[in-house]
């Protein structure tokens, strides 16, 4: 059956390949970022491929406010949101912990969790109203269960995100509301060139030597977990490069 579907974070990488993948299962899809120009294009290309609904929210997930006010004004067709991706997040910098830059770990920690929570509390609220028993798919990481040299407050960030799949799986049991974390090793899209401020030599280092995931293998996975019989529940999924085995160990040819 055709379903609704937001995904935050839809102007690049996993979000936009989630978008993708959505839209060619002939689901409808509403698409959110800060970066509207790119969220209209790919609404554009996607209704002309494959006839599907698409709506646009343009706004920064950072704000309670903006955050509320997009899921209120979601016109009547787009209301009964059948699975919500918490896709949207960044990592910023890489450094010893006492050399760290206050905004970046500001970015991360609203973004990563408050950003998040804002948004979750809107649709879930919306699912209850319209008598949906939804799915929330929260994008979390390796790094939500392993901490490494540098990683500090990105990784807590994604134990935040491993925390709080685990209290939403339990509070909204009673609405049959499923949640299920996806959990990611590398995958090349812009995140390095965000957490290295733009520097894209030293990002594509990240990925130099080995084959990492795209975007595309993690919008399988959120598709295939979301597409299960109704009292099925995919709690999580790890999914890393064939060359890494998880944070720590990785081998470069
Ligand atoms: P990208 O940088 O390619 O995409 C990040 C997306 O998040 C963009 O669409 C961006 O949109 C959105 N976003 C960031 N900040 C905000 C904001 N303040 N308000 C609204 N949207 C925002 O990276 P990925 O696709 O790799 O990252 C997606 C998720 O996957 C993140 O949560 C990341 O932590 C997680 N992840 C990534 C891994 C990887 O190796 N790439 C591995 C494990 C997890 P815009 O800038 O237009 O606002
Ligand atoms: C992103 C993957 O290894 O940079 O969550 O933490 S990693």
């Amino acid at each position: 059956m055709k379903k609704t579907v937001l995904i935050t974070g839809a102007t690049s990488g996993i979000g936009e390949a989630t978008a993708r993948a959505y839209a060619a299962a002939g689901d409808n899809i509403i698409i959110t970022g800060r970066r509207g120009d790119r969220l209209q294009t790919l609404k554009a290309e996607l209704k002309a491929t494959y006839g599907v609904e698409v709506c646009v929210a343009a706004f920064d997930i950072r704000e309670q406010a903006m955050c509320e006010a997009a899921i209120e004004a979601l016109p009547e067709k787009f209301r009964k949101i059948d699975v919500l991706v918490n896709n949207a997040g960044l990592a910023a910098g890489l450094e010893h912990l006492n050399e760290g830059n206050p905004a970046d770990w500001n970015a991360m920690i609203d973004t990563n969790i408050k950003g998040l929570l804002y948004i979750s509390r809107a649709v879930v609220n919306l699912m209850v109203q319209e008598g949906v028993r939804g799915h929330v798919v929260n994008i979390g990481s390796i790094a939500g269960t392993q901490v490494y040299e540098n990683g500090n407050v990105y990784c807590a960030t994604k134990h935040a995100v491993h925390a709080l799949s685990q209290g939403m799986r339990i509070d909204f049991l009673r609405s049959g509301i499923r949640v299920t974390e996806i959990r990611p090793g590398m995958v090349e899209t812009e995140f390095s060139i965000v957490r290295f401020h733009g520097d894209k030599e030293r990002a594509d280092g990240v990925y130099r030597g080995l084959q990492p995931l795209t975007g595309a293998d993690i919008a399988e996975a959120v598709v295939w977990a979301t597409s299960q019989p109704a009292h099925v529940h995919i709690n999580e999924i790890v999914l890393t490069p064939t060359a890494q085995a998880d944070s720590f160990y990785n081998v470069r040819g």
